[in-house]
This record gives structure tokens, C-alpha cells and sequence, in this order.
């Protein structure tokens, strides 16, 4: 017993020193999701609730790697107009007063939706409600002008086979409640984006056909509409091949497109495979939108795990996140950095007081076309190694394999940005799908967690498909 709560408190010790590094700018040893996303031209944002504000942990992650807030709940007309015509405005203010102490913006969420929406407006008979929706958009719109960036003026409006939903708003108005919505808030705050969110309309489909084909009527008849959300509530693997092409097919109409809402999904308990599964998968999604002109920027639905709507909905699924539950970042958060063109294995990594930059990975034989570089933190029973490869060659290296051996008591726990097999011993780091070709010069960071028995020593030597590499 004694040991256990020994073991128990040296755990709660380590978990507060991982949080307040995830919370710094040198989380992993990056510049922070939103410094990256800014130098690309695009924004990283997260969704917050109310309740998260008073959690120090959840706050310190946000400030250092948001600059957009998407509110979860606060804005939605439950919360703003319970009964007719009485406003509360206190909780999204209280969103908003946040987002401006971090410097980030606020993409407004939601004015019109079939969900969360008081039972007053659906009871109204269908000749009032589009007076009652004009009013609503008008009032919430002209309450937050100037300090939004962006509303989604109607939410999930399509049925999966791209049918519009038959909702209190469709049913008194058609589906011109759309056009009525947007021109609403259009006249309310001509300053802030209008846009249309949905989820399932990621990949080429029927839904997204038929959002398609909204927004380019919308276009041709002069309807204010400026954006497309992608909500891309992911199941782990199933990011759609179609993202990038489904985002530029929205560009060319002349709208914007955002990844509003995302998480990648996993069965419970999540493996190391799966989490590196996951990094690839936000990897792809961050890609995607680095590639389109046209899309302006990503939102995570929520800081970490434990605050992820996935548990309370999906049963048995979770660890949807960037952020484990104690706020720690995860592969994936790692990938996105990468993806972003920054690096997890910077200079500050080794700054801090448990840092050791290792002088291993010496040069074993002639010179290999590879050079390794890297930098292990260790505790007193674990350690992250950050491990950056260069292509020293002359030709490009088209898939890789980075064998090393484990000093004797250290089992990976978890990898990002390669599988590692076996956990301990003489081991192989494969490349995932996004980091598999380097060209002469190239480099790339992968990483793994590991625990250890007392020997926190970085492997002596690395091969890249089998030819040693240099140190460096
Ligand atoms: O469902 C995930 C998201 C899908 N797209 C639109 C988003 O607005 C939506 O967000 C979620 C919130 O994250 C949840 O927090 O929307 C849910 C409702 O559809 C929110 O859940 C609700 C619970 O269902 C209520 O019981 C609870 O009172 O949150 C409310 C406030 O905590």
C-alpha cells in the first residue's frame, strides 16, 4: 500500500512538470501550433467551454498554442435566447474576454441550428419562426459585431444524403431560411465571415455534393456567404482521401474553407499503433488545408482528451485529442508540428533541467548517407527522445528504417512520427505515410516515450535501411 501511493504521488509530481511545459511555447520543444500556423498564413484554434477557463492546465495549453476560440456551447440559442426575446450574453462574452486575454480570435458558434435550440422556437407557429430567427441573428450578431471573426450562421443543416434537414427553420420557410440567415447576419456585422458547417462533408459525397451546390447557388444569386466549416469529427484511419480535392473544389467557387471541429476517434484502450495512426491522420489534415490557398485555418474540438465530447456520445471511444487527459502532448500533437514546418527537437528542448543532449549516435564505420541528431529528457523512471534524420546523401531515400538498440530496462510506451517495433532491445523505427521521402538534405523528427530502470542513455549507434549514420 505504501508503495503504491509512493508510486501514485511521484506520478502526480511528474504530470504537473509535463503540463506546465505543454503550456509553454517550447511545448516538445516547438514554437507552438499557432506561431507555426501564423508563419503559414493559417490560424490553429481550439473550441473551449466555460468551464475550461478554470482549469490552469487546460488554460496554459491554450495560451500557448491557440490564436482562435471557437466556443463550445455559450453562443448556441439555448444559451442566448432561452425564452423569447430574453438575451443572455454572459457566458459567450466570458469566451470572448478570454480569447482576447490570448490574443486569439473567435469564430461565433452558432446562430442557427436544429440542435440545442429552445423548445419556445420550435413550438412557434411556422408563421413566426422567421421572424424569430431574424430577430435572434440580429440581436446576437449586432452583440458580438466587431468581435468576432467569423459566425457559422447555420449549423448542420443536410441530411447524410444531402437532403435538407426538416427542421423548425425549413419547415416555415423552405430552404430559403439559408439565404434569409445569411443576409441577416450579413446586414448585422457586414465585418465578420459567413459560414455554413456541417459534418460529413470532408470527402466527396452526397452531403458534400449538395453543400456544394448550396454554396454555388448561394454565389449566383449574391447571398453573402464567405466559408465553408468541415467540422471532421474523425474515426482513427478514415480521414477521407478526398479532403484536399473536396477543399479546393469549395475554393474554386470563391468561398473559404475551415477545418471548424476536429478530433480522430479511438477504440479504447489506445495502443502506440493507434496514436501513431492518429498522428498521421492529423498530419494529413493539417496538410490538406496547407495546401489549399483557400483554407484560412484548423480548430481541435477541445484542449485534450478529458475535455472531448467523444466519450459522452461514442461509448468505448476516446484519446480523440492532441492532448492526453493530463494535458500532455501526444504523437499527434507532434505530427501537426511537423506538419506545420516547425520541429519537436529544437534547442529548448535540452535547455530545460532534465535535458541531455546525447553524444551518442557516433559514427560506426564509413560514413553512412545519414546523420542522426538526438536529444533525450529524462525523469526518474521515464524519458522522451526527440531523434531528427538527415539525408546526407546525394539521391533521395524513399521509405526508411531506423534500427538502434534500447539500453538494457527501457520500453517504448509510445512513438511519435514512426511505429516502433519490438519496445525494448534491437529496435526498428519505420516511416509513416507523410514522412517516408527525404530528399539530399532533407530531415525529419520522429520521437518515442520510453520507461527505464535507471539507464536513461541514448542508443550508441543508428542505421538508416541498414547503412550506419553519423552523429550530428
Ligand atoms: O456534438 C459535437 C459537435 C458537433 N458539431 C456542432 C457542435 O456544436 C457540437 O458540439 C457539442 C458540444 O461539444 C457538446 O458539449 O454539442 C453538443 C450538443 O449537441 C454539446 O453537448 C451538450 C450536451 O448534450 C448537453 O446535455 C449539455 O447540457 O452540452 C451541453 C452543455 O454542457
Amino acid at each position: 500500500m505504501a508503495v503504491a501511493v509512493a508510486g501514485l504521488a511521484a506520478g502526480a509530481l511528474l504530470v504537473t512538470g509535463l503540463a506546465a511545459e505543454a503550456g509553454s511555447a517550447s511545448a516538445a520543444g516547438s514554437a507552438g501550433l499557432k506561431t507555426l500556423a501564423e508563419a503559414k498564413g493559417r490560424y490553429f484554434g481550439t473550441a473551449l467551454t466555460q468551464s475550461n477557463l478554470s482549469v490552469p492546465a487546460l488554460t496554459a495549453v491554450a495560451a500557448a498554442q491557440f490564436d482562435m476560440v471557437t466556443p463550445g456551447n455559450e453562443m448556441k440559442w439555448d444559451t442566448t435566447e432561452p425564452s423569447n426575446g430574453s438575451y443572455n450574453f454572459a457566458p459567450g462574452d466570458q469566451i470572448v474576454s478570454y480569447a482576447q486575454s490570448i490574443g486569439a480570435k473567435v469564430r461565433g458558434h452558432n446562430l442557427v441550428w436544429h440542435s440545442q435550440l429552445p423548445s419556445w422556437v420550435s413550438s412557434l407557429p411556422t408563421a413566426q419562426v422567421q421572424a424569430a430567427m431574424e430577430a435572434h441573428i440580429t440581436t446576437e450578431a449586432t452583440h458580438y459585431k466587431g468581435k468576432v471573426y467569423s459566425w457559422d450562421v447555420v449549423n448542420e443543416p443536410f441530411n447524410e444524403d444531402g437532403t435538407l434537414r426538416q427542421d423548425a427553420f425549413y419547415a416555415a420557410m423552405g430552404s430559403g431560411y439559408i439565404a434569409d440567415a445569411l443576409r441577416t447576419a450579413h446586414a448585422a456585422d457586414p465585418g465578420a465571415k459567413l459560414y455554413l458547417n456541417d459534418y460529413n462533408i470532408e470527402g466527396e459525397n452526397a452531403k458534400s455534393d449538395a453543400m456544394y451546390n448550396l454554396v454555388s447557388s448561394l454565389k449566383a444569386q449574391g447571398v453573402p456567404i464567405d466559408g465553408v466549416g468541415l467540422e471532421s469529427h474523425f474515426i482513427l484511419g478514415q480521414v477521407p482521401s478526398t479532403l484536399q480535392a473536396n477543399m479546393q473544389r469549395f475554393a474554386a467557387l470563391g468561398v473559404n474553407v475551415a477545418v471548424t471541429e476536429l478530433d480522430d476517434r479511438i477504440q479504447l484502450p489506445a495502443s502506440s499503433a493507434n496514436l501513431s495512426q492518429q498522428a498521421s491522420d492529423y498530419a494529413a489534415v493539417v496538410n490538406a488545408c496547407l495546401t489549399v490557398t483557400g483554407c484560412v485555418g484548423v480548430s481541435q474540438w477541445g484542449v485534450g482528451d478529458a475535455d472531448s465530447w467523444i466519450p459522452g456520445t461514442f461509448s468505448g471511444y476516446g484519446a480523440a485529442t492532441m492532448y492526453d487527459n493530463n494535458y500532455q502532448p501526444k504523437p499527434a500533437y507532434s505530427a501537426v508540428v511537423t506538419a506545420l514546418g516547425g520541429s519537436t527537437s529544437s534547442p529548448s528542448a535540452s535547455a530545460s533541467a532534465s535535458a541531455s543532449p546525447s553524444p551518442s549516435a557516433s559514427a560506426t564505420g564509413s560514413a553512412g548517407a545519414c546523420k542522426v541528431a538526438d536529444v533525450v529528457n529524462a525523469w526518474n523512471t521515464g524519458l522522451t527522445e526527440n531523434i531528427t534524420l538527415t539525408n546526407t546523401g546525394s539521391t533521395t531515400i524513399s521509405g526508411w528504417s531506423l534500427g538502434f538498440t534500447l539500453p538494457a530496462g527501457q520500453t517504448v510506451t509510445s512513438a511519435w512520427n514512426t511505429t516502433i517495433t519490438p519496445a525494448s532491445g534491437t529496435v526498428t523505427g519505420v516511416n509513416l505515410s507523410y514522412n517516408g521521402t527525404l530528399a539530399p538534405g532533407a530531415a525529419t523528427t520522429i520521437g518515442f516515450q520510453a520507461t527505464h530502470t535507471g539507464n536513461a542513455a541514448a542508443p550508441a549507434a543508428f542505421t538508416l535501411n541498414g547503412r550506419s549514420c553519423t552523429a550530428g
